[in-house]
């Protein structure tokens, strides 16, 4: 027996070390790689479906980890668990979420490399719950000390102030995240979590003001209510029943069993002191939040010439005194348009509808931009506060990437389009750094290798995305387009220009059989993940996100510090065109991918079990559909034809060649046959690796890591010798 199957039977012996957990683990394949009949889809599912009903709710595809929303605590997140995984390789014990996030730690520190992990899944799927997990992994399991242990409660506080805000019951999810969040976690080159950063996209804010029946506004607005303290409400003028604001009344469905706003009241009031908020802050915040319930509250009547008058004047009294705001200033505010003439300034009164418009824009206007100020003030608190001399080295990263998951309603608006839109982006950054990279570097490397075909959703981004022809420059040009541009123009817009795109429909366009369920006003996009209709209505509102100059002004003269730093001076007075809200979330998803292009990546899929939320239940036809959309089979395929591993030879040869006499400790020829050298005497078998033009491929990782093992015994052996050498002296 060589060296090489010596430690690889040492390794077994380890699996069997952990016996019990691998006991617990033996219903169905916990790697799909290791599958039998491995591209049959029925039996990918077979298996999937075995270890949901064992509660093994994660399986792996190589280092992807595939995730069943369980929809039911499972006992397998704690210390105990979570000490299991650490520092222990990945295929050693049973897939979890904890293996991934060690691994992908081990390898920073290792090769002192940036690294992001792509949680991904429809609405519901898991998403924010795995991330959440992940995040504990690390606060609890990196090595810590006093300071560190603020910047990491900080950044698990930020978690439950950041739900409360963003954060909404849906007909999908009772807590679905209604805004993208991409967090990094540095780590200083000793391990240690020294700081966090946040980056939020696109809040979902027409929330504030309207939501579907069965639907709730943000958390933030019910725990206040339930949870808030007597004092404070009557500080605030609020009274404890949800159905007397307007704002929360539409959904019908204030409470949900499976949130407790009262206790998550508490918990956000005591994550907000963590963060480090101080009283002032948190005076003003709770202020913005009541003013909008009053806000919501502000009725308006017609007079006789049809122009708007207040209905009452407690609400908007309230408003004023909580924003901190002229009172008259402000009514005007809601009730007159400020036109400029050549020379002066006339007031122009709104109509009933034009003050209701008025009213919701500022609400939506506090409520968002409060949103993004509270993301700031959370990064402020999550600044690496840590001076060592190893501080000012190079800190690596890990980036968690958890954004709304795609979704489709009974009537879908332009929240929907921009977050499918952005699903079918890290769906095609998905594809092109697995299935597409993985298959050009085979060919580039000359590895023989028979293309795996896949759908590449690069058309369905281009339709939406495109420069001039894509949906959302159509749009903007109506947005911009002086004079009588409406919903209704636009679509006629869209109808002529994307024709007969294979991914867009119209009812214009539908055949007999689609046209049926496409009413005048929709259109439709065949998206990756399935087909959705969109209704127009709104779209250009929501894209032009107007905000009338004069609220700006009296925003801007707040003595509430924090609508004050909202509503910055140079915007009210900026005349230039702010860029549309579907541009500014186009621009800001090129940019994440840019900086996830630049770090290794780690992927987690979540599955929705099934739609009614049902514990342990395993809907087949659900499954299967999501199992097809996110390409799961095509990513096995690559996988299993493909290789764990790779490395250029002279990374390869410089790390282990203490391993073979032939190449320790000079090897003077090319790098690619000290390699070969050091692989045969290794003794890799044929078909456990691959030469490619400028680096080795292993196909397993077990090949690897006993490896690595060798190396570690190696290195030791070989400090000891010269420690003997030097006492010998
Ligand atoms: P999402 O983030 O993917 O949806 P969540 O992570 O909020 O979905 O999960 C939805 C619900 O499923 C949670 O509130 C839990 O009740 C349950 N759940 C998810 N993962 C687990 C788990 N590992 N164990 C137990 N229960 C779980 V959205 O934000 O709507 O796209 O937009
Ligand atoms: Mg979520």
């Amino acid at each position: 027996m060589g060296r090489f199957d010596s430690l690889l039977a040492a390794q077994n012996r380890k699996l069997d070390l952990e016996g019990a957990l691998i006991a617990r683990d033996r219903v169905g394949i916990q790697d799909f790689v290791l599958l039998d009949a491995y591209t049959s889809e029925t039996a990918f599912l077979d298996n999937l479906k075995k270890r949901f009903t064992g509660d093994l709710i994660y399986t792996y595809i190589g280092t992807l980890l595939v995730s069943v929303n369980p929809y039911k605590e499972l006992d397998i997140y704690n210390k105990k668990q979570m000490d299991i995984y650490m520092g222990v390789n990945f295929f050693e014990l049973p897939p979890h979420i904890y293996a991934l996030a060690d691994n992908a730690y081990h390898t920073m520190l290792s090769e002192a490399n940036n690294h992001f992990i792509l949680i991904s899944g429809e609405s519901g799927a898991g998403k924010t719950e795995a991330s959440k997990k992940i995040l504990q992994y690390y606060a609890v399991s990196c090595p810590s000390s006093a300071i560190l242990d603020t910047v990491r409660d900080r950044m698990l506080m930020s978690n439950p102030v950041l739900e409360a805000f963003g954060n909404a019951k849906t007909l999908k999810n009772d807590n679905s995240s209604r805004f993208g969040k991409y967090m990094d976690i540095q780590f200083d080159p000793q391990g240690d979590a020294v700081g966090g950063h946040i980056l939020s996209y696109l809040l979902e804010k027409s929330r504030v003001v309207h939501q579907n029946h069965g639907e709730r506004n943000f958390h933030v607005f019910y725990q206040l209510i339930e949870g808030g303290e007597e004092d404070l409400l009557r500080q605030l003028g609020l009274d404890k029943n949800c159905q007397h604001y307007k704002y929360l009344a539409q959904g019908e469905y204030s409470t949900v069993s499976a949130i407790n706003d009262k206790n998550d009241w508490k918990t956000m009031r005591n994550a907000l002191s963590v963060i480090d908020f101080d009283k002032a802050d948190i005076e003003h915040l709770f202020g913005i939040i009541a003013s909008v319930l009053h806000l919501g509250n502000v009725h308006f009547e017609g007079d006789s010439k049809g122009s708007a008058t207040l209905l009452g004047h407690a609400e908007l009294r309230w408003v004023s005194k909580l924003l901190s705001v002229n009172v008259q200033v402000l009514q005007e505010a809601l009730t007159f348009r400020k036109i400029e003439a050549k020379t002066d300034e006339v007031l122009s009164p709104f109509t009933v509808d034009h003050a209701i418009y008025a009213r919701d824009a500022l609400a939506k206007a506090i409520y968002g931009r409060t949103f993004n100020w509270l993301v700031n003030r959370i990064n402020q608190s999550l600044e690496n506060q840590v001076w060592r001399p190893c501080s000012i080295l190079r800190k690596n990263v890990i980036g968690l990437l958890d954004i709304y998951g795609f979704e489709v309603f009974h009537v879908n608006s332009f929240e929907q389009f921009c977050i499918n839109y952005c699903n079918e982006k890290l769906q095609q950054l998905f594809i092109q750094l697995t299935l597409k990279a993985e298959q050009e570097e085979y060919e580039a490397e000359g590895i023989g290798w028979e293309p795996v075909q896949f759908f590449n959703n690069k058309i369905i981004c281009d339709l939406v995305e495109e420069k001039h022809r894509g949906v959302i420059a159509v749009l903007d040009e109506e947005c911009l387009r002086p004079g009588d541009a409406t919903d209704l123009t636009f679509l006629g817009k869209l109808e002529e220009k994307m024709g007969h795109h294979p991914h867009f429909v119209t009812h214009m366009l539908a055949d007999k059989s689609t046209r049926r369920t496409l009413e005048r006003g929709d259109f439709r996009l065949l998206h990756y993940a399935g087909e959705v209709t969109y209704c127009v209505v709104g779209f250009i509102d929501k894209n032009n996100d107007l905000l009338y100059r004069n609220i700006k002004e009296v925003m801007h003269h707040s003595k509430n510090s924090i609508v004050r730093q909202c509503f910055q001076s140079t915007e009210s007075e900026s005349r230039r065109r702010p860029e549309t809200v579907a541009t500014q979330f186009k621009n800001s998803l090129l940019k994440l991918t840019e900086i996830l292009m630049s770090k290794e990546a780690w992927y987690v899929r979540c599955l929705k079990s099934n739609d009614s939320k049902k514990p342990g239940h395993f809907d087949d036809m659900l499954v299967r559909h999501q199992v097809k959309y996110l390409g799961l089979m095509e990513h096995l395929r690559v996988r299993r034809a493909g290789f764990a591993y790779r490395r250029r030879f002279d990374v390869f040869l410089q790390r282990y060649k203490p391993l073979c006499p032939a190449t320790w400790p000079h090897w003077r020829g090319p790098a690619a046959e000290g390699v070969e050298k050091l692989a045969q005497h290794l003794g890799y078998k044929p078909d456990e690796y691959k030469m490619g033009r400028t680096k080795i491929f292993i196909r397993h990782p077990r090949t690897l890591f006993a490896t690595e093992d060798a190396y570690e015994i190696c290195k030791n052996e070989l400090a000891t010798k010269i420690q003997a050498q030097y006492k010998g002296y």
